[in-house]
């Protein structure tokens, strides 16, 4: 109970830096590596996050939007920074708040303006929503709904990729309230005991839907779960971008070499509603305002890329500048894709030309009727006359 007394739900100690020295390990860390041009790259991946779907909202405000809208609003340095330690071969499986991640692995705007819209040019030809879509030459799957789930598919990636010999890493996202699933528990273990190349990221956003966290999970953090599975717990605040990427680079280095499963939890905060129709009245008052005004991600980052990394204002501003011509490029675009043809609902369901023989059941109802439903005399209808009986 004592976690929901403070306007950022107790959150506060998770912004100091020496908390992000404790939780990431010793000197240097990861993120130190980086190039110049590769830290301002993360600022490029969470400013296009934002800008992209406060695109959206207004999309979605004028009725183009077809199904809800999922913001990740204060947690772009989540997605972005923990995306941002996999290679190209690695594969991600993201959630409805990991468009950055997708964005990272290669997504593009105009794809997810598409999607989003239910174009017929979209990447599912509008037969799912939102940013439901994989490409695994890109390296994402596509999300279910199911909560948890993901887990267990992602251990069954992974551990192929430990049987294959190959060199490939897997990265799953689940929120706080997932952790509550069997799918979750059932995964987690499995690629825990198989020992396969497999980080859990937990964003801990402190919400699921309108149910705060400790309302639904006992636990006291997200991180101390890793304990029940015997693989490392890491945390780091998830809404400092470096301390992200280091704590994924860390785990994602110890899945490759042979590690196995990190479990890593990264505090955050959900700025908006589950989607954009929640007016969110279950918050209590000035916890939004406070992690708006004090820790959104963004703005930190803008503040280190100037007083720690040694960047010019005139440098970050052209980024600024070139995602904002993005989404309007790419918005124009998506915006004169047609509407998906009727038959595009099959495309890519059943294979064409067909490699087996129709079922039964759709060569015709009344034949299929006739020829494998009903014994001859049994119910009402004749067999052979085709006629009701008496
Ligand atoms: C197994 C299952 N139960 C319930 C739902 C309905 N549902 C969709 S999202 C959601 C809340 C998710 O919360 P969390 O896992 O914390 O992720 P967040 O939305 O906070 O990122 C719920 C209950 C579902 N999709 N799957
Ligand atoms: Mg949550």
């Amino acid at each position: 109970m004592a976690r929901r007394q403070t306007a950022d739900g107790g959150r506060q100690g998770t912004t100091t830096p020496d908390r992000r020295r404790r939780t990431t390990g010793a000197a240097p860390r990861p993120s130190d590596l980086l190039t110049r041009e590769q830290k301002l790259e993360l600022y490029y991946w969470m400013r296009l996050t934002r800008t992209l779907e406060e695109r959206l909202v207004a999309l979605y405000r004028q009725t183009k939007v077809v199904g809800g809208l999922f913001r990740s609003l204060g947690q772009e340095a989540d997605a972005v920074g923990s995306c941002f330690a996999l290679e190209r071969r690695d594969i991600m499986s993201p959630l409805i708040r990991n468009m950055g991640a997708m964005l990272v692995k290669g997504a593009t705007p105009l794809e997810i303006l598409r999607q989003y819209m239910a174009k017929g040019d979209s990447p599912t030809r509008g037969r799912e929503l939102n940013i439901h879509f994989g490409d695994l030459d890109r390296g994402f799957i596509g999300q279910i709904s199911p909560l948890g789930d993901m887990v267990p598919v992602m251990a069954g990636v992974t551990l192929s990729f430990k049987m294959r010999g190959q060199d490939r890493v897997g990265l799953v996202y689940v929120g706080d309230g997932a952790t509550s699933t069997g799918a979750f528990h059932e995964g987690i273990n499995l690629a825990a005991v198989q020992k396969c190349p497999l980080v859990v990221i937990v964003e801990s956003n402190q919400y699921a839907y309108s149910t705060p966290t400790w309302k639904q999970t006992a636990a006291k953090q997200m991180v101390d779960k890793a304990a029940g599975y015997g693989v490392p717990g890491l945390q780091a605040d998830g809404n400092d971008v470096l301390a992200v990427y280091d704590v994924t680079k860390t785990a994602v280095d110890h899945a490759r070499s042979g590690g196995g499963v990190t479990l890593v939890e990264l505090v955050t905060y959900r700025r908006k509603g589950h989607a954009e129709h929640d007016n969110q009245s279950y918050v209590p008052d000035g916890e939004i305002e406070w992690w708006a005004a004090n820790n959104d991600p963004l703005d930190r980052y803008h503040r280190v890329l100037q007083e720690q990394l040694g960047f010019a204002l005139s440098e970050i501003e052209p980024v600024d500048a070139r995602v904002r011509d993005e989404v309007d490029a790419a918005t124009e675009i998506a915006e004169q894709s047609p509407p998906p043809e009727p038959h595009d609902g099959l495309i890519g369901v059943y294979a064409d030309p067909p490699a087996e023989t129709p079922l039964w059941f759709r060569e015709g109802t009344r034949a299929a009727v006739e020829r494998n439903e009903r014994a001859e005399g049994w119910g009402t209808w004749d067999v052979k006359s085709g006629e009701k009986g008496a």
